[in-house]
């Protein structure tokens, strides 16, 4: 156990002291942080009773995406909507699993914030034991306070979320987010349920030492990207080579090349001409944090956080950790064809 461990801030601890450092502040973002991180003990308890309690497995249902849905999914989305749905903190949630964003029931008070999430990310992975998480992106409503929330509170750009996170359900479980002060990881502490600070202030090297993309897909991807993914191997460019790591789980990639440095790529192929990943509950989420971690994200075209989005379940490629390593696929994929 690191050493930092042993001064033991709870996440509660911490995001009360951040929230004192704004006296403006009337503690509703801090609680919305408090209801995920509760939902993510939840889900963090299920996923680890996954294998025992024999609930994983197809359930036989399609989602929006046209893919397989599993339990796991479907209970990681509705103990997300419980604890959001009624807290009087948010007007509406946009979820992977569901096709319209859902707002707070009638009756509810609505509040000002708007919640994006994927409830359990990588869920393909489960049955076979992969790390899997959970991302979530919070904006604050457009849309005039008291009424219900709507579509268009959800379809922001990514540089207007005021806070941004993950779980990774991993070897050990851990809570990372960002509120735009710095990016701080906590990792959860089994014996006595709570999140604890181990991963103060994150920074993630200016370089990587890894390369993540699925491979496969080369021979569907522009003549730009293969050439940019060739540079990382430190072909035809002069680069020093990296290595490669890819799990096929976005956010135990992520994570892994937050910390030890690294890029993320999942271009757009002839298969899925607009990219795989999500933009509004996956893409840009990591790209805040990335960002506020000294790393840098872009669709190739431009900084993921400045997409202006025009869909809920709008897809977008991704180019995402170490700072250079992400400008030189900016640079490449800008060139001329
Ligand atoms: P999901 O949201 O349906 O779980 O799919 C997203 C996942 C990501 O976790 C991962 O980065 C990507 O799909 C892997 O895709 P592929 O199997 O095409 O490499
Ligand atoms: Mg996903």
């Amino acid at each position: 156990m690191k050493s930092h461990l042993a001064r033991v801030i709870t996440i509660e601890r911490f995001i009360l002291d951040q929230e004192e450092l704004h006296p403006e502040a009337t503690g509703e973002l801090s609680n919305l942080l408090y209801d995920i991180a509760l939902a993510a003990k939840i889900i963090n308890s299920h996923v680890r009773m996954a294998g025992l309690a024999d609930i994983i497995g197809s359930a036989g249902l399609i989602n929006v995406q046209g893919e397989v849905v599993q339990k796991l999914d479907e209970f990681a989305d509705a103990t997300m909507q419980h604890a959001l749905l009624r807290t009087g903190r948010v007007c509406l949630i946009g979820s992977e699993e569901d096709p319209d964003p859902i707002p707070t029931p009638p009756g509810q008070a609505a509040g000002k914030y708007v919640v994006l999430y994927d409830p359990l990310d990588g869920s393909s992975n489960i049955d076979v034991n992969v790390s899997i998480g959970t991302i979530f992106a919070v904006h604050k409503r457009l849309s005039p306070d008291g009424g219900p929330g709507v579509l268009s509170d959800c379809l922001q750009k990514g540089r207007d979320l005021v806070a941004a996170g993950y779980v990774i359900y991993g070897s050990s479980t851990m809570m990372v987010y960002t509120t735009g002060q710095g990016v701080h990881g906590f990792t959860y502490d089994p014996s006595i349920g709570e999140f604890l600070l181990s991963h103060p202030s994150i920074t993630t090297p200016p370089q990587g030492r890894y390369y993540s993309v699925n491979e496969s897909n080369f021979p569907r991807w522009e003549a730009r990207v293969q050439g940019l993914v060739k540079c990382y191997k430190g072909l035809d460019c002069g680069f020093q080579p990296k290595n490669s790591r890819y799990i096929g789980s976005l956010v135990a990639d992520f994570h892994r090349n937050l910390i030890a440095g690294g890029v993320f790529c999942y271009p757009a192929d002839t298969k899925s001409p607009r990219g795989k990943l999500r933009l509004l509950y996956e893409c840009a989420p990591l790209a805040m944090i990335c960002e506020h971690a000294g790393g840098a994200a872009t669709d190739g075209r431009q900084p993921i956080l400045d997409v202006a989005p025009t869909e809920l379940h709008q897809r977008s490629p991704l180019f995402i950790g170490s700072r250079d390593d992400v400008l030189l696929a900016q640079e490449m994929l800008a060139e001329p064809a």
